[in-house]
């Protein structure tokens, strides 16, 4: 992750400077801050990746050549029947299964000694389809059944083309069970970091028949809390308030499975900060923009923790002599309020010979110090060169 870094110079204003060996010391104050505008860039990226789901299996359509190629039976006697060929052989009653592929069968035997038309009469179970041939005895219903269940329809043998003429019914009932393949997840939903303005698609994919989606709030297996009216393979959420963690359970007739937990964490940003600070004028919320004048940049205030709406003064930094010492202190603000969810914000104490060149150390003992609303104090003793120390500032995840 790359870190936002507002660097604070301390130097001494004009009004109050310490004479030490005919020189001025640098005296601390927020009017003079260096940003570093190099790595002031985006600080969180995150990333989320969705597979859509995949195809379903293609239902098998049978030609009326095949069909006819199956046709089994002959015709024995002049009584006119229909009978099943496949699956089952002579019965009135079709087995099959939710999730696999049906090929229904059916001859018409006897007179008239050949169909010119079929017709299907009742509601076919959803996934199969009326094969419909023309000019031949044999005739058949194909497809994979989503919905287990038992199912009457009656078939209907015309001795005319489009269903005309003198015809022949016979009621088969097809008994759809229960599928043998649970649902099993293709793709887990994501964990998913998003700044508190932001929302989100969780997605999970799944392979199974007639999968229903429940999604629930906490960690999976979780029932407590459903989402209401969250019944699809998808969910958007946010903006949020806080973490928050989903799961969704996807079932069928044949079983069911619980996805991982999607983490949802909040890592707010600049932006984000931004869009609640300058909610009723966007047109100020350019990161270099300093609409209430006090010389810090909307992404510097940011940094800092002050406000970009009103004059920023900074009365906690200081600078003092004490029996030969230089005293600096300041307070290490905690991110606090709008725009900082996940953030913390880091400061370090750099010392320089020379502002003018890039040669900024840390002090060791001040080094990444956590704002936690305490006050620092740093006691230097007073050298016979010049020296600059200045305040450096950072937002980054907290750890
Ligand atoms: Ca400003
Ligand atoms: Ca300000």
């Amino acid at each position: 992750m790359e870190v936002v870094d507002a660097t604070e110079n301390m130097k001494l204003p004009y009004y109050k400077k310490i004479k030490h060996y005919g020189k001025y010391l640098p005296k601390a104050g927020i009017t003079s801050l260096i940003l570093n505008k190099g790595a002031a860039t985006h600080f969180v990226v995150y990333e989320s990746q969705f597979v859509a789901a995949s195809t379903f299996t293609s239902v098998v359509k049978w030609t009326a050549a095949t069909v006819a190629g199956l046709g089994a039976y002959d015709s024995v006697s002049g009584a006119t029947q229909i009978t099943q060929i496949a699956p089952s052989s002579g019965s009135s009653t079709v087995p099959a299964k939710a999730g696999e592929l049906l090929n229904l069968v059916y001859q018409i035997t006897g007179a008239p000694h050949r169909a010119r038309s079929w017709a299907v009469i009742g509601e076919l179970p959803e996934g199969l389809n009326h094969l419909n041939s023309t000019n031949s005895n044999t005739d058949g219903i194909t497809g994979i059944p989503s919905e287990p269940g038992t199912y009457n329809i009656k078939v209907r043998a015309y001795k005319g083309s489009n269903n005309s003429g003198y015809n022949y019914t016979k009621t088969f009932t097809i008994e759809v069970a229960p599928g043998s393949s649970p649902p099993s997840i293709t793709n887990q939903p994501q964990s998913i970091k998003i700044s508190s303005v932001d929302k989100v698609n969780l997605k999970v994919s799944a392979s199974g028949n007639n999968l229903q989606y429940q999604w629930f709030n906490g960690e999976s297996g979780d029932t407590s809390i459903p989402v209401p009216s969250a019944t699809n393979s998808s969910l958007e959420v946010g903006p949020l308030s806080s973490d928050a963690k989903y799961w969704v359970k996807i079932t069928n007739a044949s079983g069911s499975v619980n996805s991982n937990t999607s983490k949802l964490k909040i890592i707010d940003n600049y932006n984000s900060w931004a869009e609640k600070q300058f909610a009723s004028n966007p047109e100020l919320m350019a990161r270099e923009n300093d609409s209430d004048e006090d010389g810090l940049t909307n992404e510097l205030e940011y940094v800092i923790g002050s406000s970009p709406k009103k004059h920023s003064i900074d009365p906690e930094t200081n600078i003092s002599l004490e029996n030969s010492n230089l005293i600096f202190s300041f307070k290490a603000k905690k991110t606090d309020g709008d725009g900082y969810s996940g953030l913390e914000r880091i400061y370090s104490v750099q010392e320089s010979n020379d502002a003018t060149q890039d040669s900024w150390t840390t002090l060791s003992s001040y080094s990444e110090i956590t704002g936690n609303d305490q006050d620092v104090t740093i006691s230097r003793p007073l050298s016979s060169s010049k020296k600059y120390y200045r305040l450096k500032v950072q937002l980054r995840e907290k750890s």
